[in-house]
């Protein structure tokens, strides 16, 4: 897969390079290009946003600089791949595993990183009218507010990346854990030593009965999912 991500922190983006990313892109299963928005600008200040149109508090990022970005982007691409474009924004739809599951399918992935009061909204209209465009996202993490879309490109390129042939060690993993194909939260787990602190692991989980342990713990997924994310439970959502 490749991805591009274009940011006016493009310093902020480095840690894509540690741990199980970075190795990914040394055994390239994963390419990652970071852009400066700023080197798409034309003024001698880098000028990257102005005042709103209407009025209003901050500062709305400036079309030119983002179409002539993503413009190059585009150009460099190989052998006709299409790309999908994510607009990192709290105004976005809600991510989540399973969006994570149809973007690791597709081929490349282009992710704008917005700051202050986002970028002019023709940006987006321009590019879902483009030919090497597939689709064109607008996605948020959750239901508070970052201080630019860098983190949370961050984190649905973590998301995504992981789901990779090739990317985690061991692929039964993916399925066993939270919001996993069971759409429950996993339960709870323990490693040596059986006693710490006077804390008991579950006896059962010691006795090596697996029809006991796999009962177990989906029993105490339902309880945990009911616990913290009721909204997780079909007859309750
Ligand atoms: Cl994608 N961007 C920003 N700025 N804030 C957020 C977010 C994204 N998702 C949740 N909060």
């Amino acid at each position: 897969m490749r991805i591009d991500v274009i940011s006016i922190f493009p310093e902020y983006l480095e840690p894509l390079s540690l741990s199980l990313l970075g190795k990914a892109q040394s055994k390239s299963v994963l390419e990652i290009n970071i852009h400066n928005l700023r080197d798409h600008t034309s003024d001698a200040h880098h000028t990257v946003d102005d005042t709103p149109y209407g009025g209003g508090a901050g500062m709305v990022m400036l079309p030119e600089p983002w179409g002539e970005a993503i413009d190059a982007v585009l150009a460099s691409a190989t052998g006709g791949t299409r790309a999908t474009l994510i607009f990192t924004t709290p105004a976005g739809a809600l991510f989540h595993q399973r969006r994570a599951e149809t973007l690791a399918a597709t081929e490349w992935l282009i992710f704008a990183c917005g700051r202050y009061e986002g970028i002019d909204a023709r940006v987006a209209e321009h590019f879902a009218t483009r030919a090497e465009i597939d689709a064109v996202l607008e996605l948020s993490l959750g239901d508070y507010v970052l201080n630019g879309g860098e983190v949370a490109a961050m984190a649905i390129i973590e998301a995504v990346a992981r789901l990779l042939p090739g990317v985690i060690g061991n692929p039964d993993s993916l399925s066993e854990e939270s919001h996993g194909t069971s759409g429950l939260l996993e339960a709870p787990a323990f490693t040596k030593p059986a006693i710490w602190r006077g804390l008991e692991v579950p006896a059962l989980l010691r006795e090596g009965n697996h029809g006991k342990i796999a009962e177990w713990r989906s029993a105490q997924a339902v309880e945990r999912t009911r616990a913290v994310r009721p909204d997780l439970l079909p007859e309750e959502g």
